[in-house]
Formats: C-alpha cells, sequence, structure tokens
C-alpha cells in the first residue's frame, strides 16, 4: 500500500507516521507514505497556491494549477483510489476503512484556507471522505485519519496481540472496560471476576459490559448489532 498525500505542510505527514506504529510499519515494509506539496509545481513566479475568490468575500481559494499537476506528477498504480477530505464528503466510518484497506495506492487532497477551486473537483474527481460534522483548518488531521485508520487493516502493522485484540471491537460493539495493576486504587477495586481465572465467566462478563456500554452510550450503534445478530 502507498499514500500519496497532496498538502502544503507536509511535515505534518511525515512526523506523524515517524512515530510509534505507523514507523514500525513503514520501516517493516507494510506501507509507504508520501507527501507531495503543490508549491513545488506552481507556476506563480512568487510560488503562491492561492488567491482571493472571484465574486468576493473572505478567505482564501486554493488554486487549481498547483494541485492538478502536482496531482498529474503522480504514478498511478492499477489499483488506486483518490481522495479529497472536506466536511462535504462522505463520512468515514469502519466499512470505509475496509474497503479503503484493498486498494494499492490511497492519493489523498488535503486543503487548507477556504478550500479547493471547484475545478480541482471537475478534473480529478475525487471520492470526498469526512472524518466528522466539524470544520478544521486543514485536511492533514483527517488524512492522518485514513492513513492509521486503514493501516491498521494491512497485515503486519499491528503485532500479533493487538490484531488478535481488535476481534472483539470488529462486531460493532464499543469495548470492554480495562483494568491493570493495582487491584485497589483509592477504594476502586478491579471486578472479582477478572481474577478468578474463569475465561469463560471473564468472557461473558466482558461481552454483557460491551452490550451494556453500546445501548447506553450508542443506542444507534446497538440497534444496529442487534438487526446484523436478527439478520442470522
Ligand atoms: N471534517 N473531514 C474535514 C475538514 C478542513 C478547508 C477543505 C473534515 O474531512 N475533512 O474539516 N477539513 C477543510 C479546510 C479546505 C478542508
Amino acid at each position: 500500500m502507498i499514500f500519496e498525500v497532496l498538502t502544503l505542510f507536509p511535515e505534518i505527514i511525515e512526523s506523524y507516521c515517524a512515530v510509534s506504529i505507523m514507523k514500525r510499519a513503514t520501516e517493516n515494509g507494510v506501507f509507504s507514505v508520501n507527501a507531495i506539496n503543490p508549491r513545488d509545481y506552481t507556476l506563480d513566479k512568487h510560488k503562491k497556491v492561492d488567491d482571493t475568490p472571484y465574486g468576493g468575500g473572505a478567505g482564501m481559494v486554493l488554486a487549481v494549477q498547483p494541485y492538478v499537476d502536482a496531482y498529474e506528477s503522480i504514478e498511478k498504480s492499477e489499483n488506486s483510489i483518490t481522495v479529497m477530505l472536506s466536511p462535504q464528503g462522505q463520512p468515514l466510518d469502519e466499512n470505509k476503512v475496509t474497503e479503503l484497506s484493498k486498494y494499492d495506492q490511497i492519493i489523498m487532497l488535503c486543503g487548507h484556507y477556504e478550500g479547493f477551486d471547484e475545478r480541482i473537483r471537475e478534473i480529478i474527481k475525487p471520492v470526498e471522505i469526512s472524518i466528522g460534522d466539524f470544520v478544521l483548518t486543514g485536511g492533514e488531521l483527517p488524512a492522518l485519519c485514513v492513513i492509521d485508520a486503514v493501516s491498521r487493516k494491512l497485515d503486519g502493522t499491528l503485532g500479533k496481540i493487538e490484531s488478535a485484540r481488535e476481534d472483539s471491537f470488529s462486531d460493532g460493539l464499543l469495548e470492554y472496560p480495562h483494568y491493570t495493576k493495582p487491584r485497589v486504587y483509592r477504594g476502586l477495586k478491579v471486578p472479582d471476576v477478572l481474577l478468578n481465572g474463569n475465561h469463560k465467566e471473564i468472557n461473558e462478563f466482558r461481552f454483557n459490559e460491551q452490550l451494556k456500554r453500546t445501548q447506553k452510550r450508542r443506542p444507534d450503534l446497538y440497534e444496529k448489532y442487534l438487526n446484523s445478530k436478527a439478520d442470522l
């Protein structure tokens, strides 16, 4: 898998991918990340990448030429998808993440300021994805969300233990509560069932906690879960 990220701030992408699990996975060759700066492709003599909006209004609009030329400099693989990160896109969820993980190249367009000249969309025709109904200052954090979530689906990113643990969440329920030492802290005890070594009972306790938690906090997910079980 290769992630190609068009961004005016490549350092944001590179710094996140240089630590922790992203670092280990890129070092192991599970995926690679290539940040491309449209500023390196602008034909403007002052290296400008944005301009004032036609029709007036506040802020700056990302100009079409630097983005399209940067995009066209990328060597496209046969199984490639291009994604624009914006609040106007389809909401990202775990199913979409799994879908994206089947490509071998994901090209992402990150904007800043007031947004993209509409002709960038008309020429590149990206799939548009949103990470939630709120507005950020740029598309870099959403692009990193895609990289992080998709990379977790790739063989070799997570260790053996981390990937086994994921199974409990993949059925659409929230996680059960976790505890580690000490057994008592400020009078708060770890539930006894977790200490008795009976794995059947422990699994039942955890599953029950998942159900309770999901019903209470995310009734929408709980409903979805019940329906998926009814289908089976
Ligand atoms: N929410 N989901 C989001 C965002 C910032 C101006 C276009 C989001 O995906 N992207 O808020 N993006 C804007 C900033 C240009 C992207």
